[in-house]
C-alpha cells in the first residue's frame, strides 16, 4: 500500500498529508478512524517538535521517498484522499476486516450442502483467522438470532486437525468453547465447527456432527478486477511480480505462480536470497566432504605403515632366530 501510494505521487509534490496522527499523550501513531497503527514507516521515531502531529509521506527525497513524518498540521500541503468502494453484491456485508463480502443464509442444511450452496455464489463457508473477524462476524451477522451458523472449520480429512476449508496448514486463531472441540469417540462423530451454538458462552466455537442442519455464512471475494486485490481494491497483483497478474482477490497470492527471480507466495521477495543460501549450503557440505576424505586417507596410509612395519619386524625375528639355531647347532656338532 506504501509503495502503492508513493507510486501515486507526481514528482513535483514534497510532502503529503496521510491519515495518521500523533497521540501526544503516550506518543502513539494513530490511523484516523481506526486506532494504533500497526505498520510504521517513520523517518525517524521522534517528531521533530511537540505540535508536528499530522502524519506526511516524504516523495521528493531518493533518500526517504515513501518513508514518514509529523508535521505541523497549519503547513499547506498536498494531500491524498481514500474512498472506501462497496465492492460487494448487494445484501453481502463488506468486512473491513478481511477485505471479503459476507453473507447469512437462513436455510437450515448439512455441512456439506452448505458449502456446495456457497459454492453457487462463487463464495465458500466464512473462514475467521482473527478475533476482529470473529467479533465482526458475531455482532454483524450472528448475535442475537438465536440460530447457528457453520462456518468453515473442520477435520473431516484427519480427526483432531481442524483446518480452514483448502488451507492445509495449522490454524493460527481459534476461538474454541471450553472442552471444544470434543476428542475421543465423540470427536470422531463431531469433525464441523459452528458458531452461537445454544450452549456456546460468548463468540465462542463448537463442533458437532456435519450432519446436523445449520444456517449457514458464506464469504467471497469483492468483484475487483483481476490484476486487483482487496476490499478496496488498491493493491495491485503486478507489485508483488505475480505471473499474468493474476493473483487471489482476497489473499494477493499468485494464482499462476511468480515472474522468474521471485517466489511464492506473493512473489515478493527475490529468489536471489534462495540461490545465495543454497549456495552456502553446498560449499559447506562440499568442505565437509574434503575434510572427512582427507581423514579417511590419513587413516588408511597409517594402517599401512603400521602393517609394513610389523610384517618387517616379524620378519627380522625370523631370520634372527633361525640363524642364532643354526649357529648353536653347529657349534653342538663340533663338540661331538
Ligand atoms: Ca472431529
Ligand atoms: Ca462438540
Amino acid at each position: 500500500m506504501n509503495t502503492f501510494v508513493t507510486a501515486i505521487l507526481s514528482s513535483g509534490v514534497d510532502y503529503a498529508y496521510i491519515g495518521l496522527s500523533r497521540n501526544l499523550t503516550d506518543d502513539g501513531n494513530n490511523w484516523l478512524d481506526e486506532g494504533k497503527a500497526g505498520f510504521i514507516n517513520l523517518k525517524s521515531p521522534k517528531a521533530s517538535s511537540p505540535r508536528a502531529t499530522c502524519g506526511q509521506i516524504i516523495n521528493n527525497n531518493a533518500k526517504h521517498r515513501g518513508k514518514w513524518l509529523y508535521g505541523n498540521c497549519g503547513t499547506p500541503r498536498n494531500y491524498i484522499c481514500e474512498k472506501v468502494f462497496n465492492l460487494c453484491p448487494p445484501g453481502w456485508l463488506t468486512s473491513a476486516t478481511s477485505g471479503t463480502c459476507l453473507k447469512p443464509y437462513d436455510a437450515k442444511v448439512n455441512y456439506s450442502t452448505a458449502r456446495e450452496r456457497c459454492r453457487e455464489q462463487l463464495a465458500d463457508l466464512v473462514v475467521i483467522t482473527s478475533s476482529d473477524m470473529n467479533d465482526l462476524v458475531h455482532e454483524q451477522l450472528v448475535t442475537g438470532t438465536g440460530e447457528t451458523f457453520w462456518f468453515g472449520l473442520n477435520d473431516i480429512d484427519k480427526e483432531g486437525h481442524f483446518r480452514w476449508l483448502e488451507d492445509l496448514s495449522k490454524p493460527i486463531y481459534t476461538n474454541w468453547d471450553n472442552d471444544q472441540p470434543n476428542t475421543g469417540d465423540r470427536g470422531s462423530f463431531e469433525d464441523c465447527a459452528m458458531l452461537n451454538y445454544l450452549h456456546a458462552t460468548d463468540k465462542k466455537w463448537h463442533d458437532v456432527s456435519c450432519s446436523a442442519k445449520y444456517k449457514y455464512i458464506c464469504e467471497k471475494s469483492p468483484n475487483c478486477a483481476n490484476s486487483i486485490y482487496g476490499m478496496t481494491c488498491v493493491y495491485i497483483c503486478g507489485i508483488t511480480n505475480c505471473m499474468n497478474k493474476t493473483c487471489d482477490r482476497k489473499s494477493g497470492i499468485c494464482r499462476d505462480g511468480c515472474e522468474p527471480g521471485f517466489r511464492d507466495p506473493r512473489c515478493d521477495k527475490e529468489i536471489v536470497v534462495v540461490v545465495v543460501v543454497v549456495v552456502v549450503v553446498a560449499v559447506v557440505v562440499g568442505v565437509l566432504v574434503v575434510v572427512v576424505l582427507i581423514v579417511v586417507l590419513v587413516l588408511v596410509v597409517v594402517v599401512v605403515v603400521v602393517v609394513v612395519v610389523v610384517v618387517v619386524v616379524v620378519v627380522v625375528v625370523v631370520v634372527v632366530v633361525v640363524v642364532v639355531v643354526v649357529v648353536v647347532v653347529e657349534a653342538a656338532v663340533v663338540k661331538i
